[in-house]
């Protein structure tokens, strides 16, 4: 057992014990009994009640205390990752991904900016040079997964989507960094996002979802018969494009099951509208399953074209071929969950009532034997208005968020089943109210085999009255519960920036990031690479001023509470570039370097290398310091920079 868990159990213990704590609970008491069985109250911490029940521990971690969950959450058009501590929701890190970050200098520094552009597209290098840019400044990040060994997480990598500019990011577990960004040629804005869950994350599958002309080069225009969309499979290891197949219809959101056979995409708007009109007319959509057998067969046997470097299969609709399969779903389906008993499949009717529940095993036969499509639906309880996502608690219940009811409700998953086979058994268990509008929630570890039910989170749009009013703009907000048999009790309720959009809450010994950096990480390999071939070593005390051409290459290094270079001289106009290595090794002694009046600031991890580049455009003399907080003496921790003004 660990530190944090003795500290959690003698805590709930002492706590148990005292008959203050007990009269201090009491009116908390009512409400948390309806956990079930022994429902015994444990403590408060800041306002948050504690309980354990039908799914075990349910202690809150005190101050110092550590969590027992990871939240690994999308923001939104924010555009990065963010990490929380469950149960407690304290927000522990921002990763800067799509976005651009004042603090890190992600979108600033060389290293970031060789991720943020290394597999960008040629024509949007071209697009954003016409812009004066080099990146672009935002990006909608609605999904984080992990990537998964046998139907659980391994700790490796988080892989998240960019709406906004069609982009699929990878974060480095071991530091909590992204270390790739592929944009996506064909598609158009990458919605829904899944890594492969068996028999590991090969691939990472993304939906794109806007159509557009097969080939949009502006001779097709308002032409909406000619337009496509494409679903991706993404090299997880590479991080480049395996695969894609074209579809009929937008599609939304996706999953994959756990057999390493098929994906599944939502998809709204078969009709292949243009307005809103159009895309609400037909009663039914679909779900696009993807036979990954087939198309990996159809690629080896040459049935492709190429787009833009990309194999692409032609899955759309009517084709007949065993690419793709689409079941009919009522109007509009949303979420797209696949349970952890490997068999069951949640499609989220958004504008149905409705979940349509699909049986996995019975796909073959509509690939293979001709089986009507809807066969495969083995369940379609009507659980209230605005169904969006799904998730499970591992004993056979889902939670399903009804967005317009604000509302999640609890239901079972076998008596579903018996129910649309005529058997007369709700299998609605509870309802709860959520504040307001929700729109995805998670359970513990619910998206893996190690589903354990015992926290569960909804993931609200709307705070409205809930909070201090801040203006027009309000936070979002989000809610967890603990996570009984028959019951979920709210134990946290607190606002957000936009936007709580997704999460996934693992457990920590899952994931295991360093402390310091390894001075061989190769985030800084150009940086090294550039030192070499200047003679200097970046690991030594030794610092260098590279004159080259118009160049200036400025290495020097950090060690609370200085920079080895405390000043240095540079001609009007010179490309300067600064590389700041931290030499210190312990644990939490972040520097960064920031030069004033030139919008330059990075930080520089204990052990890492970090490098900037920009032109001494203006003679003067320019303070450089140190931006994080790292010493007594952290605010003499500075030098100059001086520019000679041209002769
Ligand atoms: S989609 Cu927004 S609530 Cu982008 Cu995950 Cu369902
Ligand atoms: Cu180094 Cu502050």
């Amino acid at each position: 057992m660990s530190e944090k868990e003795k500290h959690g159990l003698s805590r709930r213990g002492f706590m148990g014990a005292t008959a203050t704590g007990a009269a201090l609970m009491g009116g908390v008491g009512g409400r948390l009994g309806l956990l079930g069985g022994t429902a015994a109250l444990t403590a408060a911490t800041a306002g948050k009640a504690s309980a354990s029940g039908g799914s075990g521990d349910h202690a809150m971690p005190g101050p110092g205390e550590l969590d027992e969950y990871y939240g690994f959450w999308s923001s939104g058009q924010t555009g990065e990752m963010r990490i929380l501590g469950i149960p407690s929701m304290r927000e522990l890190m921002r990763v800067p991904v799509f976005n651009r970050c004042s603090a890190t200098g992600w979108g600033q520094t060389n290293e970031s900016l060789k991720v943020l552009t290394e597999n960008m597209l040629p024509e949007t290098k071209a697009f954003l040079a016409a812009q004066g840019k080099k990146v672009h400044d935002n990006g909608d990040l609605h999904h984080v997964h992990m990537s998964f060994t046998e139907g659980k997480y391994d700790g490796r990598f988080l892989f998240m989507n960019d709406k906004a500019n069609t982009r699929v990011a990878r974060v480095r577990c071991d530091v909590m960094k992204c270390d790739k960004i592929l944009e996506i040629p064909n598609a158009k804005a990458i919605h829904g996002l899944r890594p492969q869950k068996w028999p590991r994350t090969n691939y990472v599958f993304a939906n794109g979802e806007d159509e557009v002309p097969m080939v949009n080069d502006g001779k097709v225009l308002d032409d909406p018969s000619q337009y496509v969309n494409f679903f991706t499979a993404v090299n997880a290891d590479e991080m480049s494009v395996a695969w894609q197949v074209m579809v009929t219809g937008n599609l939304d959101n996706c999953d994959a099951d756990y057999e390493g056979k098929y994906a599944f995409s939502t998809s709204y708007n078969s009709e292949m509208g243009v307005n809103l009109a159009e895309m609400m007319e037909a009663e039914m959509d679909h779900v696009v399953v993807f036979n990954i057998e087939e198309i990996e067969k159809g690629l080896a046997a040459g049935d492709f074209i190429e787009l833009n470097g990309v194999k692409v299969i032609d899955g759309r609709k009517g084709k007949n071929k065993n690419y793709t399969r689409y079941i009919p779903i009522p109007n509009s389906p949303h979420g797209c969950n696949m349970a952890p008993d490997k068999i069951h499949l949640c499609i989220n009717g958004k504008l149905s009532p409705t979940v349509s529940v699909i049986d996995v095993r019975k796909l073959a036969d509509v690939f293979y034997n001709n089986a009507e499509p809807r066969s495969v639906v083995v369940a379609e309880p009507e659980l209230g208005l605005g169904p969006l996502h799904t998730c499970f608690d591992g004993k056979g219940n889902c939670l399903t968020t009804l967005f317009l009811d604000s509302q999640v409700v609890m239901w079972n998953l076998d008596k579903a089943v018996r129910a649309y086979a005529g058997e007369d058994v709700d299998p609605i268990i509870t309802k709860k109210d959520v504040h307001y509008q929700p729109g995805h929630n998670s359970t513990t570890m619910g998206e893996t085999l190690e589903a354990d039910g015992k926290w569960y989170l909804t993931m609200n749009k709307f705070s409205k009255d809930r909070f201090l009013n801040v203006g027009p703009l309000k936070p979002e907000n989000e809610q967890l519960f603990a996570l009984g048999d028959n019951d979920l009790e709210l134990v946290h309720d607190g606002p957000t920036f936009a936007e709580p959009h997704d999460s996934i809450l693992v457990h920590r010994s899952v994931v295991n990031p360093t402390n310091v950096w390894d001075r061989n990480d190769p985030m800084w390999a150009d940086a090294r690479a550039q030192a070499e071939a200047d003679g200097v070593n970046l690991d030594d005390y030794q610092d260098q001023i590279i004159r080259d051409g118009n160049k200036v290459r400025v290495y020097m290094t950090s060690q609370a509470p200085q920079f080895s270079i405390e000043q240095f001289t540079v001609q009007e106009g010179n490309e300067v570039t600064v590389y700041v290595t931290n030499l210190d090794d312990i644990d939490d002694l972040t520097h960064g370097f920031c030069l004033n009046n030139h919008g330059v600031a990075m930080e520089v991890g204990p052990q890492a290398t970090a490098s900037i580049t920009f032109t001494a455009a203006k003679p003067g003399v320019y303070w450089y310091y140190c931006q994080w907080f790292c010493h007594a003496l952290h605010m003499e921790m500075r030098g100059r920079m001086f520019v000679e003004p041209k002769a």
